[in-house]
């Protein structure tokens, strides 16, 4: 072979490159690559051929096919960049004009939903965010909050205990309520102080369509000089209206939790009847017009004392409750265990 026939050959397997390069989804950047630049492809056995051409060409001629070599492997490298991942090649019928796959979007489970509108209810009011651990020791659950040593909710009966004793021999336990974060933020903060926490809580109890033995509280604390039941009041009804609107009234009845002291029920008017009282009795509030939604009180000065607040110069008030309750009133949802069942008609009430 001379010069000249290896530089027309040299430019015929340039011009085939380039051919196939143009029509590239129809074979794979890795394809083109094997047949043109491999250890047995047409460039190399072209170069191959040099050896029977007189060396002062063959310098010349080998410049020529290295370029050609170089120029060949950057195309090669942006058709394979274009091509995207490794094994993946654009066949030329696809039509990128078709519409993509639907996407399926999630959304908040209700109870998420109701428990992220009920903590903006505290943040509005200027309460702030509290946390606390799930498993907890007496003291914190019970002992703090003045329950005396053989309260039935200390009983097997009503709390679970897991088998793992505290510093002070005492049996750890899942928290029955969110209070005992209350007690952690006393004990953590020096008054004035007004803290919420939402969160599960655990109780030994037999399902039914208004029982769990694992659900969510929301509660919050105000402690400062001066702070009486009529803050109180005020506080749970603009809370109230927030959530369900402002023709929504809220009343007190008395109650007891070892907390607190005075201690109340917080109902809410019917949201459903409107207080109606009409012959058709509304099922929701049982013709009764009002509707238990909350607990709240003055906090005890026993567990004030306990976190080192003196009760003469700091008061307090705490309220709270169940938020299962709440998310079964705002997505009028009869049965509680719907909102564990994840059923999909349940879960798509929340956008
Ligand atoms: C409620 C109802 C009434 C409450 C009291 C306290 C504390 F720590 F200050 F004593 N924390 N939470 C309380 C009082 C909670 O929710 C049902």
């Amino acid at each position: 072979m001379n010069a000249t026939t290896w530089k027309e050959k040299l430019s015929a397997i340039r011009d085939s490159f380039s051919i196939s390069v143009a029509k590239a989804p129809a074979e794979s950047p890795e394809a083109i690559e094997l047949r043109y630049l491999g250890r047995k492809g047409e460039l190399a056995l072209l170069l191959r051929d040099l050896k029977d051409i007189p060396i002062e060409e063959r310098k010349v001629l080998g410049a020529l096919g290295n370029t050609a070599k170089e120029e060949m492997t950057a195309k090669l490298d942006a058709l394979k960049g274009a091509s995207g991942p490794a094994g993946f090649v654009l066949k030329s019928d696809l039509d990128l004009t078709l519409p993509g796959w639907p996407f399926p979007k999630g959304s908040l489970h209700p109870l998420t939903h109701t428990m992220n509108r009920l903590a903006e209810g505290f943040l509005k009011l200027g309460f702030t965010m509290a946390d606390g651990p799930l498993v907890e020791d007496d003291y914190h659950n019970f002992e703090a909050l003045n329950f005396p040593p053989f309260h039935p909710a200390r009983d097997m009966q009503d709390t679970f205990y897991v088998g793992v004793k505290d510093t002070s021999g005492k049996d750890m336990l899942l928290r029955t309520h969110t209070s005992p974060v209350q007690i952690r933020s006393m004990e953590k903060q020096d008054p004035p102080l007004r803290v919420f926490h939402t969160g599960r809580v655990f109780r030994s109890e037999a399902v039914d369509a208004s029982h769990s033995f694992a659900f969510h509280q929301i509660e919050g604390l105000y402690v400062d000089k001066g702070v009486s039941m009529a803050d109180l009041k005020w506080t749970v009804d603009a809370f109230m209206k927030d959530l369900f609107g402002s023709s929504v009234k809220t009343r007190f009845n008395p109650s007891y939790f070892p907390f607190v002291e005075p201690g109340a029920e917080v109902d809410m008017s019917c949201i459903f009847c409107k207080g109606a009282n009409s012959a058709a009795r509304c099922p929701v509030c049982k013709g009764t017009g009002w509707l238990e939604l909350m607990g709240a009180g003055m906090v005890h000065p026993n567990v004030l004392k306990g976190c080192k607040y003196d009760p003469e110069k700091w008061s307090g008030f705490a309220f709270g409750g169940g938020i299962e309750r709440f998310a079964m009133l705002l997505y009028g949802i009869g049965d509680m265990r719907m909102l564990y069942e994840n059923d999909l008609r349940i879960l798509k009430q929340v956008q």
